[in-house]
């Protein structure tokens, strides 16, 4: 049986760059035939990064996160949702592959030194972030993970830690494969520059206030390329075209590039029709997490089948793991 592993990290609220970038993957191949398709809100990642963290807050955005990705298409009927504190055996792969991991592979991961480069104290857990990122993907012996290409070379060290298991302890791994949404595998923010993030604080969020995205894309940045009016522009270097070609019919974003290009409409129109679209897209996400927070049980309930149909397959593949690595089976004390 093929298998999708994905995680999303409960750290805030989810922005359409992990929308577009993860979640529409998420959907697609959980609706696929002949592939198993398991999600899970990596909450145990959440506290490596102390400026994202929040003990008051990571229970609820825990649940917050399920329900965005419930609201968004994921059907737990059809995928196993589950929170990652709920499969014990994730931290406990992540120890085995940190005693095997070299250290040096992990302080030259671009996150890392990103990530760190901004904290006066450097929690462990942000080194080895990426451990337990390749624990969660291969306790399924995942082999396709969708994710945004910021995650591109974690999957790289996930390869090499199943390789390098693979020869020291026999074949139990396969190599998981990135699986990249290619119309929008980096969504940059609302500033045009840097990749969308939660961090960076330049992002829309999924169920964000209509107001306030107005105000967002009403203040985008507005193509270099057409300073003055008569200027011809360049909807290739416009952030606002980037985005409504991720959410607007190409034909219409065709037509929009022609009138732009003779000057038949300037970018507030485009800014507009970008808000228009955009919200079909939206709206019924808003509707369907607007009647899941009405029911959380719904939510509570899919966590709770998914966790248990997950953990039965990251039991057997621990038992595996600890007799290959060498450790004592437990004894069951004889009755005599
Ligand atoms: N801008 C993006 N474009 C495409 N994909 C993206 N993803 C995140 N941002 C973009 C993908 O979303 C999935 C879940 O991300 P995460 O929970 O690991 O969070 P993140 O990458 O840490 O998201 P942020 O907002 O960028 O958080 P901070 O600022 O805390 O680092 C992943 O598959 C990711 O690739």
């Amino acid at each position: 049986m093929k298998r999708v592993f994905s995680g999303i990290q409960p750290t805030g609220d989810l922005h359409i760059g992990n929308y577009l970038g993860a979640m529409v993957n998420y959907v697609a191949l959980g609706n696929q035939l002949g592939r198993e398709a398991i999600y899970c809100i990596v909450d145990y990642h959440a506290p490596t990064n102390p400026a994202a963290y929040d003990k008051q807050l990571l229970a609820q955005r825990t649940l917050e996160a399920a329900l965005v990705n419930m609201a968004a298409g994921l059907d737990p009927d059809k995928v196993i949702l589950f929170a990652q504190s709920h499969v014990p055996e994730h931290t406990e792969l992540a120890w085995i592959f940190t005693t095997q991991t070299p250290y040096g592979d992990l302080t030259r991961m671009t996150q890392f030194k990103d990530k760190a480069s901004k904290l006066e104290s450097v929690p462990a857990g942000l080194l080895m972030y990426p451990v337990l990122m390749a624990a969660d993907i291969l306790i399924y012996k995942a082999d396709t993970v969708p994710v945004g290409d910021d995650q591109t070379q974690h999957l790289e060290i996930a390869r090499e830690i199943a390789r390098r298991w693979n020869l020291e302890y026999g074949e139990t791994f396969p190599e998981p494969q990135t699986y990249l949404n290619q119309d929008a595998p980096r969504v940059p923010g609302v500033d045009g520059k840097a990749k969308m993030s939660k961090s960076v604080g330049n992002t829309i969020g999924l169920l964000e206030d209509e107001a306030s995205i107005w105000a967002k894309i009403r203040t985008m940045p507005d193509d270099p390329a057409r300073i003055r009016l008569s200027d011809p522009g360049d909807p290739g270097r416009s952030v606002v075209f980037k985005f409504l070609s991720y959410f607007a019919a190409p034909e219409l974003v065709a037509v929009l590039r022609q009138e732009y290009a003779r000057r038949g409409v300037g970018t507030l129109v485009v800014k507009e029709l970008l808000m228009q679209e955009m919200m079909k897209k939206l709206r019924p996400i808003r509707q369907r997490a607007d009647a899941l927070r009405a029911n959380p049980e719904r939510v509570l309930d899919a966590l709770e089948d998914g966790a248990r149909r997950a953990r039965a397959i990251a039991k057997a593949t621990m038992e595996e793991v600890r007799e290959k690595f060498g450790l004592l089976p437990r004894h069951t004390k004889s009755k005599a």
